[in-house]
């Protein structure tokens, strides 16, 4: 067998919310268990050092399953589901409320427990990572007979160092690429490790739903559908030509280079963010003209939470944009591309002063919030003028209502 260019692994947690509950009333492991309760379901334990549980049979309310253990699906309840339908199906399923603190406090101990084993990571969210394996000692190594063996025992060290780290378990797919390490991570779950080569896309993939593919979404999917496309082998055996006139230049050449398991897409290992935000909700709606003077100080004091951001993260930014709700949940936002970027909580507020002139107060303000984007390194933004002396706008002092 041939070694791949790359070897991209894909890992998820196995049901990751529910799991990380599990380590707290290890009681329950096996039991069918739903996460999406309020905190009044929190388990209570009793005098004689026994618990109770809220049942899903007793909620009443519009919440939505987050997560659900093993058990839980095996009776047909999924992420997602209304809280009350999944009652129907599982009544005796326990209930618990979602605490994201200690969620977020694993995903930081499971990617790093991974990093000690392979370094070059893409974060893909709260549960899952890419991996690219390409270069960790020993991965192309064929064991005894197998040539996959070298990359088998890899998955095994990086699940194994998950599992001391957190008690958790969870899956690996590991393929030539991101596309199809994603598919190959749910094929074998909970604790599963699929390894799969191009050699194996005709059996393993193309059988699949075509909304299996990340990037296959609800209505692309329904479409297929529709054109009696149901599987990623449909889509492999229809012509390109086809494909495109159907769905467009771009996203047709893209659904046959994925049917085919065709992706180079790199692992990134930072990313950058995108925008930086503060915002405030009032403890009362506040009004435009008769408490200017207090929304003028909150605003000053955003921008300034706002610049401190930015200075510990070291950027600048070249869009300054506002985020007002009314009364009533309305909301508007404006934003404002100057000339230069600008870091400085002065330079926010002169941009959030020309923002707040396009905006017409005729409720009553519950929340103001200020938002940076089109973000640069600091270093980068040094280098060029300060924005206000480059930007043509009128002094702030004659624009802005507070
Ligand atoms: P997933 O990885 O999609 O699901 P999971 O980890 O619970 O189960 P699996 O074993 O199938 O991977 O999502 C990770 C977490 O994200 C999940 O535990 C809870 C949260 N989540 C939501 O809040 N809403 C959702 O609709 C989904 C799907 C997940
Ligand atoms: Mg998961
Ligand atoms: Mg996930």
């Amino acid at each position: 067998m041939q070694q791949p260019d790359r070897w991209i692994a894909h890992l998820d947690m196995d049901a990751f919310y529910a799991s990380v509950e599990l380590l707290r009333y290890p009681q329950l492991r096996g039991e069918a268990v739903v996460i999406g309760g309020r905190r009044a379901d929190a388990p209570r334990q009793l005098q004689d050092g026994s618990w109770r549980y809220a049942r899903l049979r007793d909620y009443t309310g519009r919440g939505v399953v987050t997560t659900s253990t093993y058990a839980a699906r095996d009776l047909g309840v999924f992420s997602a589901m209304g809280l009350m339908k999944a009652a129907l199906r599982a009544p005796d399923a326990i209930l618990l409320p979602a605490d994201f603190d200690s969620y977020r406090k694993y995903s930081r101990l499971f990617k790093a427990a991974v990093a000690e084993v392979a370094p070059v990571i893409e974060d893909r969210g709260i549960d899952e990572i890419y991996i690219d394996l390409t270069d960790v000692p020993g991965v192309r190594d064929a064991v005894g007979h197998d040539p996959l063996g070298g990359v088998k025992a890899v998955a095994r060290e990086i699940k194994n160092s998950v599992g001391r780290a957190t008690g958790l378990s969870c899956s690996i797919g590991i393929t030539p690429n991101k596309l199809l390490s994603k598919i190959a991570s749910e094929l074998d779950k909970p604790d599963g490790i699929s390894v799969l080569t191009l050699d194996d896309i005709p059996p393993r993939i193309w059988p699949l739903a075509v909304r299996k593919i990340n990037g296959i979404g609800p209505k692309a999917g329904e479409k297929l559908v529709r054109l009696g496309i149901e599987t990623v082998g449909d889509i492999a055996a229809a012509s390109p030509a086809w494909l495109v006139e159907q769905f467009g230049d771009s996203y047709g050449h893209w659904l046959h280079n994925a049917a085919h398991g065709r992706d180079s897409r790199p692992v990134v290992t930072h990313s950058e963010p995108v925008s930086i935000s503060r915002e405030t909700t009032f403890e009362r709606d506040l009004h435009a003209v008769h408490d200017r003077a207090l929304l003028g100080q909150i605003m000053d004091e955003l921008c300034e939470s706002l610049a401190r951001d930015l200075a510990r993260k070291r950027y600048a930014g070249k869009t300054v944009g506002i985020k007002l709700r009314f009364e009533g949940f309305v909301t508007v936002t404006r934003d404002q591309t100057l000339k230069a970027a600008v870091a400085s909580a002065a330079d926010i507020r002169h941009a959030v002063g020309l923002c707040l002139k396009r905006v017409k107060f005729d409720k009553r303000l519950r929340l103001m919030g200020v938002r940076i984007g089109n973000l640069v390194h600091a270093g980068e933004a040094q280098a060029t003028a300060p924005a206000r002396e480059r930007a043509d706008e009128p002094e702030r002092e004659n624009l802005s209502l507070f």
